[in-house]
């Protein structure tokens, strides 16, 4: 029988300070952060992809307890070394996937590798990687602390917090829920994940809180529940508003004024908005006026 999770759904809890930082820790970076020498990207994530690897390596998860329970919603994900009596369980290294993210530092791609590791697909669809998510989730180091910690779900927008939370939440799907009569929400059948970052997908050179500067990341993630974000209004859903299809909604810019469309409300700088001329007809359909295949909004002619 299905042990379901029982939370309260907190659709407008704000997020709490250690996310909000976030992307732009890369653009912003100058030479000098608290009169330390910003250390070279690149040397940066060879230290961290060794640092993860070895925290892999030697630790384990309860991958057993998931295995023989697979419907109980009430298990915790729980992390431990492989020694003394668990010296035989499989180390997560085993079990990770990989993926590559880019991060832009000083005009230049910097390639970094994170690791995940799906421990529940969750039956819904993966959220783009700039949706609003509902997740709970534990942050930790590589020596063990945890640096934070929310129970109770909240609301994340992907495209507020570090690169690589963003990368791992996507990586699962959210699940279903029913609501109970008192208000409170049943949820089951969502995702759940674990995920290992360097630094440079991370905080990288600022400490935050318990969080020193240029440490790996692991974090365990619960998906509840997500929806489509449509940052500038214009009736397009910001995880659609990625035009080349990579995944990255953040490199598409039609009409190259320097705004991302999914921030820009006249994606082809025609001076149409495009929630103008996205569908004047209403048929659901996007207008393509000229019948070249590109649709109204994204052609300037
Ligand atoms: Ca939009
Ligand atoms: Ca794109
Ligand atoms: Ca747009
Ligand atoms: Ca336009």
């Amino acid at each position: 029988m299905t042990q379901f999770r029982t939370l309260y759904k907190q659709f407008f809890t704000s997020s709490p300070f250690l996310f909000l930082l976030g992307i732009s820790i890369f653009l912003a970076a100058c030479k000098k952060d608290g009169g330390e020498e910003i250390r070279d990207p690149n040397t940066q994530m060879v230290d961290d992809e060794a640092s993860l690897v070895t925290y892999l390596q030697t630790h384990f998860y309860n991958y057993e307890d998931f295995q023989s329970q697979p419907d109980n919603y009430d298990l915790e994900i729980i992390i431990d070394t492989i020694a003394g009596e668990n010296a035989d369980k499989t180390p997560l290294f085993n079990q990770v996937q990989t993926r590559a993210v880019d991060v832009t530092y000083e005009g230049e791609l910097v390639p970094h590798t994170m690791y995940y590791l799906t421990v529940r697909e969750g039956v819904k669809e993966r959220p783009s990687k700039v949706d609003s998510v509902y997740v709970t989730y534990k942050g930790n180091l590589t020596n063990g602390t945890v640096f934070d910690n929310s129970t109770l779900p909240i609301w994340f927008n992907l495209t507020e917090v570090v690169p690589g939370f963003r990368e791992g939440v996507s990586t699962i799907g959210a699940g279903e829920y029913t609501v109970n009569a008192d208000g409170t929400y049943n949820f089951f059948n969502y995702g759940q994940t674990i995920f290992f970052m360097p630094s440079g997908l991370g905080y990288y050179s600022r400490s935050q809180g318990a969080v020193p500067a240029y440490a790996p990341l692991v974090f365990r993630v619960s998906l509840y529940t997500s929806h489509p974000s449509d940052h500038d209004g214009d009736g397009i859903p910001s995880g659609q508003e990625d035009i080349d299809g990579d995944g990255n909604p953040f490199n598409d810019d039609t009409d190259g004024n320097g705004v991302a469309n999914m921030r820009d409300p006249d994606d082809d700088g025609d001076g149409i908005l495009t929630r103008n001329e996205l569908d004047t007809d209403g048929d659901g359909v996007y207008d393509d006026s000229d019948n070249d295949g590109i649709p109204d909004y994204l052609d300037a002619d």
